[in-house]
């Protein structure tokens, strides 16, 4: 029932009372990854609804900023873990891409299993990635995240520019999103493919325990 209020608060963008209903489940013993799930899944409905015709690019943000502030609610139970040795990673959204909620996400899961992230945010040109790993060369591993079918080619071009540097020989590239698939990662020469925040976090952990 609760899970139902909070598609119904995060899909109709009800930025107003967003705070109160997530706070509410918390309250009332919902575990955070459920609440989570259940915004995760209403973005869907957001998705198709746009597709549809049904709502258009204004009601498609204000779901995405009651998305965001109902994460606001759920991150200190994903607390940032310190331990100086995990491992660094720069994440960003890539050029042409203006979607960052699975990309917060990813960075939440990664500082919260301890390892240090460098987030570049969104629309990011490939060279600023080179220039972020020139600036931390003891980085491991470079995250990047597409969600629309045309910055894939994005995508495609800063996985090749990183390839080409020289501190981006050796470098772990992550990639992930909606239209990425592990076939597509394996193309374009990314290390690895996951589909969620979670597993990223996994493989990113796994990765940097591995050097
Ligand atoms: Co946009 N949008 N949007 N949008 N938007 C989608 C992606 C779309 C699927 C909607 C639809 O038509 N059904 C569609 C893309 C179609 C396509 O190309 N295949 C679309 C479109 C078309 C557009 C515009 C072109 C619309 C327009 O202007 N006409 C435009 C493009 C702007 C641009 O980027 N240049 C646009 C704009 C926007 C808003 C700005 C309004 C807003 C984003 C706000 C923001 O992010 N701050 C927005 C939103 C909210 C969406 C939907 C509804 C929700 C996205 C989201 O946050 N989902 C989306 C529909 C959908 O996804 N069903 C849609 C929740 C989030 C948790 O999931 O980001 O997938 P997601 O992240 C997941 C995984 O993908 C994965 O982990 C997360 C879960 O744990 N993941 C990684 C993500 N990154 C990862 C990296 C990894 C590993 C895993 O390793 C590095």
């Amino acid at each position: 029932m609760i899970n139902e209020e909070i598609k119904d608060v995060i899909s109709n963008g009800k930025l107003n009372i967003v705070t109160d209903v997530v706070q509410e489940a918390l309250d009332s013993g919902v575990e955070s990854d459920v609440v989570l799930d259940s915004m995760i899944t209403a973005m869907d409905e957001v998705g198709e609804k746009f597709q549809n015709n049904d709502i258009y690019v204004p009601e498609m943000l204000t779901a995405a900023k009651t998305m965001e502030k109902g994460v606001a609610i759920l991150r200190p139970r994903f607390p940032a873990v310190t331990d100086a040795d995990a491992g660094k990673v720069i994440i960003g959204t890539v050029a042409g891409d203006l979607h960052d909620i699975g990309k917060n996400l990813v960075s939440i899961m990664m500082q919260a299993s301890g390892l240090d992230v460098i987030d570049l945010g969104i629309d990011v040109p490939p060279e600023d990635f080179i220039k972020a790993l020139k600036e931390n060369p003891d980085c491991k591993i470079i995250a990047l995240s597409a969600l629309l079918t045309f910055t894939l080619d994005s995508l495609r071009e800063t996985v090749e520019l990183i390839r080409k540097s020289k501190l981006g020989k050796n470098v772990t590239i992550m990639v992930g999103g909606a239209p990425v698939t592990a076939e597509f990662a394996k193309q374009i020469g990314a290390d690895i493919y996951t589909k969620d925040a979670v597993e990223a976090a996994k493989a990113a952990k796994a990765v940097c325990k591995a050097q």
